[in-house]
């Protein structure tokens, strides 16, 4: 090799060198299985990320880093680029979040969701601020699915959740909810709920049909009630000083990515719900599903207004503002669907 050939492969490999530096593994932890709604969302964001640059996403799902509260603090730290995290726990963290938790205040229409959470104001730019006094960057939230009951005995009215200890994520206004809803709230971190239902400690917890089909909570009730109280939120986030280091073209990555993973599980979504219930009936026949008459979700709706109150007393400096925008956001949405 002559000398100016030698210089020359040199500089190649010092500039080989330094794009391989720049090729990042980045780690994202998610509150569910792969195969699960929260690991597909992941799943296409690590697609689109790889298929478009040079770095490589590390997926960890739950039970691989331990419970939701131990991957927060790992998003936190630095130790996780990305965690997915539902605001049933983060609520504890960012009081204002609990606001998904007031009954009947999200709709069941899938479409209008879909427009809410990709249009909210108060999503995309009321809660990122509150996020981030957590050390967070709020990249997005999305709905996983109506939320139902799964309990032992068969519920049609508040008196049936009488001495019923149900489980809720670790949320103070779900307790409160839940309270209102007539039952004893017993908040517990996911990987202890089976278990407690199986050995009885609890006789009821609520979940999207999707989760109850996947984690085989029919295993351990014999009953589903569907009162049309919530839809499960989920909120993605960044670790802040990890997202404000990266350059401009990394941060654009990033959002177009999560962008695409929003839209893609919207639509994977599509008739998830009722392709769940009839994957348990045939799992469990004997299983129960009741869908609640306006008259009979008439005594859970009325307790909506005694939450929205305390999550005004709880939900941090911001409430009032949060909900009202939150409310105006869904009028927009309801108004165009
Ligand atoms: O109930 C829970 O704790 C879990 N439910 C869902 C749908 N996702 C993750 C969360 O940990």
């Amino acid at each position: 090799m002559t000398y100016r050939n030698l210089i020359t492969a040199s500089a190649l490999a010092l500039i080989a060198g330094a794009s391989a530096a720049s090729a990042d593994t980045w780690r994202y932890a998610f509150e569910e299985a792969m195969e699960e709604v929260q690991g597909k969302f992941a799943q296409k964001f690590k697609e689109e990320i790889e298929a478009n640059s040079d770095h490589e996403i590390q997926l960890f799902p739950f039970g691989t880093l331990g419970e939701s509260a131990d991957t927060m603090e790992q998003a936190q730290s630095g130790i996780l680029q990305f965690v997915d995290q539902s605001p049933g726990f983060t609520g504890a963290l960012i009081p204002e979040a609990q606001v998904f938790f007031v009954p009947y205040l999200l709709p069941q229409d899938e479409e209008q969701l879909a427009s809410f959470f990709k249009n909210s104001k108060a999503i995309n730019e009321m809660f990122p601020p509150l996020y981030e006094e957590q050390g967070l960057k709020l990249l997005t939230m999305f709905p996983e699915g109506e939320v139902m009951m799964t309990t032992t005995e068969p519920v049609t009215e508040p008196t049936d959740l009488n001495e019923v200890k149900f489980r809720v994520m670790t949320n103070p206004l779900l307790v409160e909810s839940y309270q209102a809803f007539g039952a004893t709230p017993t908040p517990l971190p996911w990987g202890e709920v089976y278990g407690a239902l199986q050995t009885g400690i609890i006789q009821g917890q609520e979940n999207p049909a999707f989760f109850i089909e996947s984690t085989k909570m029919y295993e351990v009730t014999d009953h589903i009630t569907r009162l049309g109280h919530n839809n499960f939120t989920t909120a993605v986030m960044a670790n802040l000083d990890f997202y404000e280091g990266l350059g401009e073209e990394d941060q654009t990555l990033i959002d177009d990515a999560i962008n695409v993973a929003f839209d893609y599980i919207i639509e994977y979504q599509q008739g998830l719900t009722e392709e769940s219930l009839e994957k348990i009936m045939e799992a469990k026949p004997s299983m129960t599903i009741t869908t609640l008459t306006e008259k009979q979700r008439q005594p859970f709706m009325e307790t909506a207004d005694d939450v929205e109150a305390e999550f005004l007393e709880i939900g941090g400096d911001q409430a009032q503002e949060i909900l009202d925008q939150l409310k105006a956001d869904l009028e927009a949405a309801a108004a165009e669907s």
